[in-house]
Parts: C-alpha cells; structure tokens; sequence
C-alpha cells in the first residue's frame, strides 16, 4: 500500500508551492492529499487495473496530479517533489506536529528567519525571537515552547491501561450525540494489544458534520491535524493521537473489520476475498461493483468461507486464518470465566483497602473467591509481613470467613524470592497457607543464568503454587528482568507450579508468546488483577485481554475453577 507515501508527498508539494507563492494550484494538492489518506484502495493496484485514466476517476484527482503518482508509482520519485524540497529544506513533517503552527506559519518562519526544523524553532523561541514579528506575540511564541514540550511527551506507543480510559470517555461522549448510531474502538485497542500507537474510533451514523465538529473541539483535545467529512485525526492533551471515522450503517461489519486491523490480517482477507473472484474494502464486500456483505463481521467471515475470529487473534501470522479455515480456533476465557482472583494485596501491606473491603468488592462484581496475598518482609518498603504476622493475618480471614456468606477469603503471600532462590518466608508458615505466591521484586539486573536458577529453585519449593509476573517487566518503566522463560516453563512443568498472567497494565506479564509457550507445554495458568486497592479489581479485564491474544481457553487457567477445584490444581 502506497497510499500513505503518495499523501505525504502530494501534501508537502502543496505547503512547498506556497511558500513559492504559486497562486491557485497548491490547495487542489492538499484537496488530492486529503482523500487519498481516506481511500482503503490501494493507488498502486488501482493503476496496474486501470492505468492513469483509473487514478483519475478517483475525485479531486486531475490529470496533473495523476500523473504525479505515476511517476511515483513507476520510479519511486516525484521529480517536481524533489526539486521543491531541495529549495525548501524544511522538515514540514515534524514541524506541522506543532500546536498552533500551519503551513502558513512555517512558510513565514522559514522567510523570514530560515527555520528548518524542530531545533531550529526551539532555539528561536527560546532565544525570544518570534516575538517581534506582526501577529507573533510573546503568547505566541509560549504557545510554540509548550506545544515543543508536548510532542517530546507525545512520542512513543503509551500502555493500553493508560490509553483506553481516555478513549472509553471519548466514546461515551460521542454516544450521547443525537445523529450517533453506535461507536466502537477499533484498531490495536479493539486487540487488546498490550501498547497503542494511535486510538482509532468508527462512529456508524448517517449526518456526518454535527458529529465532526464536536470530535474535534472536545476539550481534552491538544491539536487537530486534519478534519475531514468522514475522518478527522487529533491529539489528546495526553499526548495519545485519535483517529476518529464515521461510516454508514450498511458497511458497519467491513469498516469495523478494516479499521480493527491488524494490516496483515487484513491483507489475508483481502486475498481470500480476491481468490474468490470479490472484492473487500472498508466499505463492504463486493462481486463486481455489487455489494453482498459486510453489515456485520459475523457475515463477513462467513461469507469468506471462515469460522469468525476473535479481534485478539487477529495478528497470529496467519496462524488464525489457518485455524479459522479448518475450525481450530480456539474457544477463548472470557471475563466472566473468572471465578476468582489469586493475587490481592490489602492495607495489611502496601494495599489501600483492609480484608473486608476486599473481599466485599470482589463479591460485588461478581467473584467468588479471592486469595490475600500480601508482601513478605523482604520487601521492607511495602511494610512486608513475617510469618508471625501472615498467621495473625489468617486469625482474621477466619473471623471474616465466618461472617460472610457464598465468597471464600483464602489465605495466601506473596513470598518474596531471595538473592539465593531461598524464601523469604519459613516452611512451616507457608504450609499453612492456601496460595502462597512466590516472586521476585529485587537485583533485576542479575546476569540470565544466575536468574533463571534463582527463580526455578525458588519454584522446587513444594510449597510454591505460582511464580506471580513471572518476568518482572513494567511497560514503559522498566525491561524484564533476564530470564530462561523455556526453561522456567520447563521447571513449571516439572514441579507442578502454576504461571500467572498479572493483568496490572504496565505489567501484562506473562506476555502472549510466553503464554503460547506455556499452554503448548501444558503448564496452568491464572489471571489476577494484582489489585492494591478495589477500584483495581478492574485490571481483570487487561489480564483476560492478553490471556487471549495468547489463545488461552478457559481450561488452561486455573481461577475460572471454583475454590476448591482450584485448590486441587496446586502441589
Ligand atoms: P497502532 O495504532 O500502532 O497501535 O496499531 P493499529 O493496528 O491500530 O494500526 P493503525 O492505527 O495504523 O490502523 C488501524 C487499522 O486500520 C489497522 O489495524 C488496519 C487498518 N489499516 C491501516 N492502514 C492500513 C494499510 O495500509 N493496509 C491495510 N490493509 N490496513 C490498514
Ligand atoms: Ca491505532
Ligand atoms: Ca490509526
Ligand atoms: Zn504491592
């Protein structure tokens, strides 16, 4: 796909023909830009069917600008391009990423002062030198150091957890509006994929403008960099880029199918389509120009002669096609799987809600069991407990045991794993315990093998159910920690020790290769929230989330198991 190589070029022709004061012609580039950005067609197939005469039945595409892309589809080059950005060296791309700066005001500061680029700019405003022109107060140029300030932040692909509240917010908003059908996230959020590079929205509705307009002024917004009539993208004062599209009802299973990605998935489907003599794209599936599917996804599958498949499996490698041809996919864990959850931490520790609290929310949304895993006094910072104290603790799950009714507080830790593989806690406490939790929350940096020992000697404890985020990464924090994950998979195995898959989003550890890993050998998992306080029991749903991108079915993790039978699966 070309698509996107060719916008950029046909937009930058039109702020470099500005600035060479070329009257009239410039704004039917950025016209041109605009809708190529929109189209799912590919320019370059279109132009292998249908030559030139086919690029310009495409609208606001003329003649002049065909024949621009056929140059660069044929040479990789525009030539007209080239020679413009040889006399404007200015890196339009970066530059326009500035709050408040157009093309307008790039072109007067590239005259007037022969800024070029973000350094350039930020050495300019810093020194107080934007100030002085008519229009460019000192305001101004604050507004240009913040908005500088703002796409330093803005770099990089944020965590799920961080991202998607915002975009939840966003998405009830737009339910609200009068001419709004429905509203779904799509893209790499709809995947649950651990990181988002931007946020994409699909709004089904059929009057466009009023939905639009208020897209892009909400207030939490930063920079609007394009508004279109069905696509506008914008900056969160978050730093987090939002694609919003709207589409018609009638293709509502295509777009939503397109824009959940992933491109490869998509590119898969499109070829099964296209072996089958049809036609997909983001507006429907076609033989001929006629459409014959596409309002939901089910229809869409079906119609390509596939089982449906999950949104989290659709960046498999073609595996998920495989599966889904010869009816193999997996039947995912869902959230309501979940009977319990094997790791809580309560004010006993770092926690910020007592036993009670605990256990009373977890029974609220629907859990039946919950295990107290609070830190062991290794961890000195978290108030960690002794053994003395863990008993003391169990006197009082006891008590509270006895008072509630249909929910099981059980007893547990989280024993912290020592330098040496040791642990923190004696044998004779741990025996005592329902769950005891082992993990490792010091020396990260320990060279690979001596790690991996630890952590494996750690799991031969016959006390020892499950190796909690078993490789200590924190997304956007800090890196794992180097471990043999084969082989404390393989010790996993061996000793009967259960894997978790801590759903704290920064954390999301095991990730989903290791999770494929684990289930291929056989090994148990669960999924805990980790949860500090109650309100992070809802971190449940970010472990179920890559649980199933790493296809996991509700057999393979041990806490969609009522207690007892939960039990069972520990030594
Ligand atoms: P991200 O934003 O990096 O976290 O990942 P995605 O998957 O959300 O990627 P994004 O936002 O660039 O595009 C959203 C979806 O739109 C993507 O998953 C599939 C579809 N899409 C975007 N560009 C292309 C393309 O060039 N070809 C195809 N076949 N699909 C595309
Ligand atoms: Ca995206
Ligand atoms: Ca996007
Ligand atoms: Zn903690």
């Amino acid at each position: 796909m070309i698509n996107q190589e060719i916008a950029k070029i046909l937009y930058e022709i039109f702020v470099f023909m500005d600035m060479d004061d070329v009257q009239f012609k410039p704004r039917a580039f950025e016209k041109a830009a605009l809708t190529i950005e929109d189209m799912s067609e590919d320019l370059g197939q279109i132009y292998k069917e249908k030559g030139i005469k086919g690029l310009m039945e495409i609208p606001t595409i003329g003649r002049g600008i065909a024949s621009y892309i056929e140059e660069y589809i044929k040479t990789g080059k525009v030539k007209e391009y080239e020679r413009l950005k040889k006399k404007f060296p200015v890196d339009l791309e970066n530059l326009k990423k500035v709050e408040g700066l157009g093309p307008k005001g790039i072109k007067f500061l590239y005259k007037k002062l022969k800024i070029r680029n973000l350094q350039e700019l930020e050495k300019y405003a810093k020194a107080g030198k934007l100030r002085n022109f008519e229009g460019w107060g000192e305001k101004k140029e604050q507004n240009i150091l913040k908005g500088l300030e703002f796409i330093k932040l803005g770099s990089g692909r944020q965590s799920l957890g961080s991202v998607l509240p915002l975009i939840e917010d966003i998405k009830k908003k737009l339910e609200k509006l009068k001419d709004v059908k429905k509203v779904v996230i799509a893209g790499s959020i709809r995947r649950w994929k651990e990181t988002v590079g931007d946020a994409d929205i699909l709004v089904i509705a059929d009057n466009y403008k009023e939905i639009m307009d208020y897209f892009t002024s909400m207030p939490e917004i930063g920079k609007v960099y394009g508004k279109g009539e069905t696509k506008s993208t914008i900056k969160l004062k978050s730093g987090m880029d939002v694609d919003l599209r709207i589409v018609p009802e009638k293709s509502y299973g295509a777009a939503l199918n397109y824009f959940t990605g992933s491109k490869e998935h998509n590119v898969a489907l499109r070829q099964i389509a296209k072996d089958k003599g049809l036609k997909l794209n983001e507006w429907g599936l076609f033989r001929k120009e006629k459409f014959i599917g596409g309002r939901t996804e089910e229809e869409l599958y079906k119609l390509l002669g596939l089982r449906y498949i999950e949104p989290e499996l659709r960046e498999s490698f073609g595996q998920e096609i495989e599966a889904a041809r010869n009816n193999k996919l997996p039947n995912l864990v869902e959230l309501k799987d979940l009977k319990g959850d094997l790791q809580t931490q309560t004010s006993w520790t770092d926690g910020s809600n007592s036993i009670k609290e605990m256990a009373d929310y977890a029974k609220k949304i629907g859990l039946k069991y919950i295990v107290i895993t609070d830190h062991t006094k290794a961890l000195a910072m978290t108030g960690g407990l002794n053994g003395k104290r863990i008993l003391e603790q169990g006197k009082e799950i006891d008590k509270l045991n006895n008072e509630m009714k249909d929910f099981k507080i059980l007893k547990g830790t989280e024993c912290d794993i020592l330098k040496n593989g040791d642990l923190d806690i004696e044998d004779d406490v741990l025996k005592k315990l329902d769950v005891v939790g082992i993990s490792v929350h010091s020396l990260f940096n320990m060279p690979k093998e001596e790690m991996t020992k630890r952590i494996c000697k750690a799991m031969r404890n016959e006390n020892a159910d499950i190796l909690f985020h078993p490789t200590g990464r924190r997304i956007n924090i800090r890196k794992a920690y180097e471990v043999d994950i084969d082989e404390v998979i393989k010790t996993a195995k061996q000793t009967k020790t259960i894997l978790e898959i801590d759903g704290t989003p920064d954390r999301l550890d095991l990730k989903e290769d290791h999770i494929k890993k684990a289930i291929k050998n056989n090994v148990k998992l669960c999924i805990d929230s980790d949860s500090h306080n109650i309100k992070q029991f809802d971190f449940l749903k970010f472990g179920i989330g890559i649980a199933r991108r790493g296809w996991s079915e509700k057999k393979d993790i041990i806490n969609t198991l009522d207690y007892r039978e939960m039990l069972k699966n520990l030594k």
